[in-house]
């Protein structure tokens, strides 16, 4: 049988088979041969142990797609980051370390700035604009009202996304939503997996439908990034690209360079001023890392 590891537990992993459900199974000695470590996410081919309970071997790692260090997880479509507009207000350099994490990982990145009954239309306009201007999807939702839902059922539908966001910005109560909002084909999951003590610092996968899983990480407060190169920054700021041809000199970072296409585009308030200065404490973030 065919399945995915939607969570790992002190050499347990919990494999989920589309209409049969979760079955608790260990690695067998293949992998220790050629290191293969399974991740969450990692799609498998299980053998049951018929004489026990949803329980199971699992027998060949299935070729991966990708794989994330932070989070631990394999085969992700998109990324959806939630920042509330309110309550807790956004920090903005949180979100920009993040869309560049994933730019660097090749994952495209949804934006969902939820709590919108907690802004002003005009503001929550400006803030969505910024980044839709960068070339993000952006949804403004309500996820306590329900407004937005179905936008974001459609972006999430049939992929494996990522769900990240600082705590408080309404992570959770999106899940229980989007898993309300589906009949469950397979028993109850959640009491299954015991949503206990481990679920804040592991990943796991929450199987939403037939091929949709929603990644739910522990919530973030800070980010590093990680083996970067400075000069490497400016490519994950994908706004700054249609501007860089009026660059005058080759390899332009942008900051203290005559004839800079990007500052150019930020006096002409093109460029989001937010975005251009964190680009800017980031450059000296890595700058300085250097040094160690
Ligand atoms: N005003 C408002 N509160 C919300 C909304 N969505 C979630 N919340 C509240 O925000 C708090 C944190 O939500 P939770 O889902 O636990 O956030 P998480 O820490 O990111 O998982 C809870 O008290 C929710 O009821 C929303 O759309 N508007
Ligand atoms: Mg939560
Ligand atoms: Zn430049």
């Amino acid at each position: 049988m065919q399945g995915k590891i939607i969570k790992g537990i002190a050499g347990f992993y919990y494999v989920y088979v589309e209409g049969e459900g979760v079955y608790e199974c260990k690695a067998k000695g293949v992998f220790r041969k050629d290191k293969k470590k399974p991740l969450v996410g990692d799609d498998v081919e299980i053998q049951i142990l018929p004489e026990e309970e949803k329980k199971g071997n699992i027998v060949r790692l299935l070729p991966r797609k990708n794989s994330l260090v932070r989070p631990a997880v394999a085969n992700v479509d998109q990324a959806m980051v939630v920042f509330a507009v309110a309550d807790p207000r956004p920090n903005f350099m949180l979100l920009d370390r993040f869309l560049v994490m994933m730019e660097r990982e090749g994952i495209p990145s949804v934006i969902c700035f939820n709590k919108k009954d907690l802004a002003k239309e005009k503001e929550l306009e400006t803030l969505c604009e910024v980044y839709k201007e960068c070339g993000y999807p952006v949804i403004p939702a309500s996820i306590r009202d329900g407004e937005g839902a179905e936008e974001i059922m459609g972006i999430l539908k049939g992929k494996t996304t990522v769900i990240a966001g600082p705590s408080g910005v309404g992570k959770s109560s999106l899940t229980n939503q989007m898993q309300d909002k589906i009949f469950m084909e397979t028993g109850d999951i959640s009491k299954k997996l015991g949503r206990g003590r481990h679920t804040t610092r592991h990943s796991q996968i929450i199987p939403v439908c037939r091929d949709t899983f929603l990644v739910d990480t522990p919530g973030f407060t800070s980010l590093y990034l990680e083996n970067m190169e400075k000069e490497e920054l400016k490519k994950y700021f994908a706004e700054f690209r249609q501007y860089e041809e009026r660059c005058k000199f080759q390899g332009c970072a942008h900051i203290h360079e005559p004839e800079c296409g990007v500052k150019e585009a930020l006096k002409e308030k093109k460029i989001s001023e937010v975005r251009y200065k964190n680009y800017i404490d980031l450059y000296e973030e890595l700058k300085e890392k250097r040094r160690y």
